[in-house]
């Protein structure tokens, strides 16, 4: 969630700032701003609500020119969405400062440097930082002592740049709970809170940990930890693709990952197994001795990624050998918990910087879980560095906000973990290869649903004037039904709630009229008869149906039940199969209801705020 960039170069930065922002932008859109220095030692901010475009036509009104800049595209915590509220925020005309994050002791500090006499113009919590700055440069050397007294009195997360309009040959940064990634040039450098914004101007990448506040010239890099030490932090070249964020041919980014599926699920699947077994070390070095010991996996996710969690905990207590138990990262790592013998904490995070879920994964740490494992997108995130293990899911790059690609590698990556953990505790080589031929015939079957897309986009139209919908699954489809809810939800702004099938009658029935569309998912497994059952009592209280249905499970069009055939798969891939189509539904129903489907009203993408 919000973007940051910084440069420090010979050459005028804007445009180098901009184009970061755009690549950036899916992470939060409210607002953004840019500050620069220009070669007089003027500091000049442009500021503008919206999306990017509004900041980059002001600045082709009113170029601005300087080699040190730093910019912003803002998803407010604190302060409504405005341009007094926009970064780069500016103390005394000296200091500029971007930051993402939550300074949680704002209100004190506030107070404090208003007794200082301090004049704030915003309502963010993040316009502490740069009067601190400002008040700590009365008493210290240079800005990167000054920054380093400052962050010692901040509470919360940060990864913020500051820049000083008298020394304009540098840039202090630092991060605290809030990623920060630094980017190499010839002669010039900069900053960003993901690689994805700097990739047109280099390759070469190293990440802050947490704790660290760098310096940052045109030649050099300085980087310090909590204590002030020195430290490296070693310097990588990217793999990433330099139009990894392009839309290509699609309308939307969240169409063409629906379409990429196929593909990053063999990439996902690629190079993981070995004459028809499962390659543990697909998992890191120590697996296969570390799911031998445990007896138990305890699963933290938010949002998308927990529904995936969902799923694996049918897969892994019905095929594994332990038992398994998932719980949204916000609340185990507020609660007191037990912890059992022998366990592994699994975590499930695209960006793998999701900042509940890197909390409780800590937290987890402090409490004396045996080991831990991170089921992530992005390599070198703080999620994979901090874990024992790290299960890469090769989603690629996932830019719209709605989670696509993501989910469904993720969910091949925990059927991949049931099958690493199963092998340790009596799996059978027979059910190993079962699944594994299952897990191969996927990404065709997904081509195979892909190609319903015209016959779910016909059927959007019906859900163009509703205001509620009801998402229903029984057992590992009760999660994709959690998932197709919350899909609907995000992009077209429809309330859509999710049930598992038996608890109609424990209350939603009474919700059921024509006006309230009902969704279900329905492949033939030992449950569809129970679920028909369920399917009879919506109907029997003159409920609108939208039934995705195996092909074979001779469900078949009427009054009140319409019909989308979905291709037979085995048991064990359907909740990924069923997923698709889901997705699609949400899209095509946004498209509808004219909402921008890539950045929804007040989402942004890698939540990086708690
Ligand atoms: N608290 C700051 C920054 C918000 C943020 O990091 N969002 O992801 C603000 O509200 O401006």
């Amino acid at each position: 969630m919000c973007g940051i960039v910084g440069a420090v170069a010979q050459r005028d930065v804007a445009d180098i700032l901009v184009e970061g922002l755009k690549r950036l932008e899916y992470r939060g859109y409210d607002s953004s701003g840019v500050a620069i220095i220009n070669s007089d030692k003027q500091l000049q901010r442009l500021r503008r609500v919206g999306k990017v475009q509004a900041l980059a036509d002001a600045i082709a009104q009113q170029p601005l020119s300087g080699g040190t800049g730093i910019a912003h595209t803002r998803w407010a915590t604190h302060g409504v969405p405005s341009e007094a509220n926009a970064h780069p925020h500016i103390s005394s005309d000296n200091i500029a400062i971007v930051h993402n994050g939550i300074i949680e002791n704002h209100e004190k500090l506030r107070t404090q440097l208003q007794a200082l006499g301090y004049i704030f113009t915003s309502e963010t919590d993040t316009e502490v930082i740069a009067h601190l700055v400002h008040h700590e440069m009365k008493s210290h050397a240079n800005l990167l002592t000054a920054v380093q007294a400052t962050v010692k009195q901040l509470e919360g997360a940060y990864g913020t740049v500051i820049t000083d309009k008298n020394t304009p040959e540098k840039m202090i940064v630092a991060r605290s709970g809030s990623p920060l990634v630094i980017g190499f040039g010839l002669g010039e450098n900069f900053i960003a809170s993901d690689m994805m914004a700097l990739l047109p101007v280099t390759r070469k990448f190293a990440f802050l940990e947490e704790g660290d506040v760098a310096e940052i010239t045109r030649h050099d890099v300085n980087i310090f930890d909590t204590h002030g030490t020195p430290v490296e932090r070693e310097a990588k070249e990217s793999e990433v693709s330099h139009d990894a964020g392009d839309k290509g041919e699609y309308r939307h980014y969240m169409l063409k990952e629906t379409y990429e599926q196929p593909t990053a699920i063999r990439n996902t699947l690629d190079g993981r197994f070995l004459n028809n077994k499962l390659s543990i070390d697909s998992f890191g070095k120590n697996a296969q001795a570390i799911f031998k010991d445990i007896e138990h996996v305890q699963i933290i996710a938010c949002g998308t990624s927990y529904h995936s969690g969902m799923v694996a905990r049918y897969w892994l207590e019905a095929l594994s050998g332990v038992s398994c138990n998932i719980e949204i990262a916000s609340e185990f790592r507020y609660r007191k918990s037990f912890v059992p013998k022998n366990a592994l904490i699994v975590t499930i995070s695209q960006s793998g910087e999701t900042a509940d879920t890197l909390a409780a994964l800590r937290l987890a740490k402090e409490l004396g879980y045996s080991a831990s494992l991170a089921i992530c997108n992005v390599p070198g995130s703080s999620l994979v560095r901090e874990s024992d293990l790290a299960f890469m899911t090769k989603a690629g790059a996932e830019i719209g906000v709605a989670s696509t690609k993501a989910f469904t590698t993720q969910l091949v990556g925990l059927l991949m973990l049931t099958l690493a953990i199963g092998a340790q505790h009596g799996m059978t080589a027979e059910q190993e290869s079962c699944i594994i031929k299952s897990l191969m015939t996927l990404p065709n079957k997904l081509e195979e649903v892909l190609a319903l897309a015209g016959s779910i986009e016909d059927l959007a139209e019906d859900f163009a004037d509703k205001h509620h919908s009801l998402f229903l699954g029984r057992g590992d489809q009760y999660p994709i039904a959690m998932e197709g809810a919350l899909k609907l939800k995000e992009i077209s702004y429809i309330h859509a709630e999710a049930y598992a099938a038996g608890e109609l009658k424990h209350g939603p029935l009474a919700l059921i009229d024509a006006e309230m569309p009902v969704i279900v998912v329905a492949p033939r497994n030992d449950l569809i008869e129970k679920l028909k059952s369920n399917i009879e009592e919506v109907r029997a209280r003159g409920g609108l149906m939208y039934v995705f249905a195996d092909v074979d499970a001779k469900f078949a069009s009427d009054d009140t039940m319409k019909v989308i055939n979905v291709p037979h798969c085995d048991d064990i891939i359907a909740p990924i199969v069923y997923t698709l189509p889901l997705q699609l539904l949400s899209y095509y129903v946004a498209i509808i209801k004219g909402t921008d489907v890539d950045q929804p009203r007040n989402l942004a993408k890698s939540v990086t705020v708690e």
